[in-house]
């Protein structure tokens, strides 16, 4: 019979070498996912950091895991403590560490094992210009995003700032993984469109796990 609530099975979207959307991957584990981010914000409240160059950033910052992204005026860089608090980050939870690793080795990259999880919070207008990830000492391994809450468009580019950039739509539950020749690619968030998501209401966040040290 046609069952109008069955979830949608997870399907994957070849983005380019080295780099594959998982679609709807974490769907099934959201509403766990999002009970995990509410309770590490609690812990360790979103931030609006301010960059080395003086500029408050509109997506607003939170980390768990051994290791936490941070930013202020003497760069960016990975840290054990959070410099707004001066506390360690909230552990990573196991949920998150499973959904990453599996992540990870369905696309190809085995023993991923993070140290580091970037939780990011987006408000309507919130966006992330076209940046490179390579804070982290080890570039062999992946990065792995999952997305939650209103969906955006991602732009991802080539190797220089200037290259021309592809859109894609991230929405609810999808997972990507970006590894190997892709792991270096400029990328971005454009403005995140206002709206009301049935689980994250007003926000999008996105989880990304890395291997920092
Ligand atoms: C491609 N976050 O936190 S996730 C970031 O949606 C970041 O919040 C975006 O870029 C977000 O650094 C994009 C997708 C993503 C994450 C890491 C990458 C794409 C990537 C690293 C290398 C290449
Ligand atoms: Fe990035």
């Amino acid at each position: 019979m046609l069952d109008l609530f069955a979830e949608e099975e997870p399907w994957s979207e070849p983005l380019a070498d080295g780099a594959v959307i998982l679609r709807r991957r974490a769907l099934s584990d959201a509403d766990a996912l999002l009970e995990q981010v509410a309770k590490i914000a609690a812990q360790n409240p979103f931030h609006h950091r301010i960059t080395p160059g003086g500029h408050r950033m509109s997506v607003a910052m939170t980390n768990c895991g051994d290791l936490g992204w941070t930013t202020d005026s003497r760069g960016y860089q990975y840290s054990e403590q959070d410099n707004a608090g001066g506390t360690r980050w909230p552990p990573m939870p196991t949920l998150f560490r499973q959904l990453a690793v599996s992540c990870a080795a369905e696309a190809g990259f085995a023993n991923f094992n993070p140290d580091a999880c970037l939780l990011n919070r987006y408000e309507p207008g919130a966006k992330l210009t076209l940046h490179q990830d390579k804070d982290e000492r080890d570039l062999r391994q992946p990065i792995v995003s999952v997305s939650l809450g209103l969906p955006a468009v991602f732009q991802f580019g080539g190797f220089e700032r200037s290259d021309a950039t592809t859109r894609v739509l991230l929405e609810h539950g999808d997972v990507v993984v970006w590894g190997g020749p892709s792991r270096l690619r400029y990328h971005g968030i454009l403005p995140l469109k206002p709206g009301i998501h049935p689980q994250a209401g007003a926000f999008r966040f996105n989880l990304t796990f890395r291997r920092a040290h």
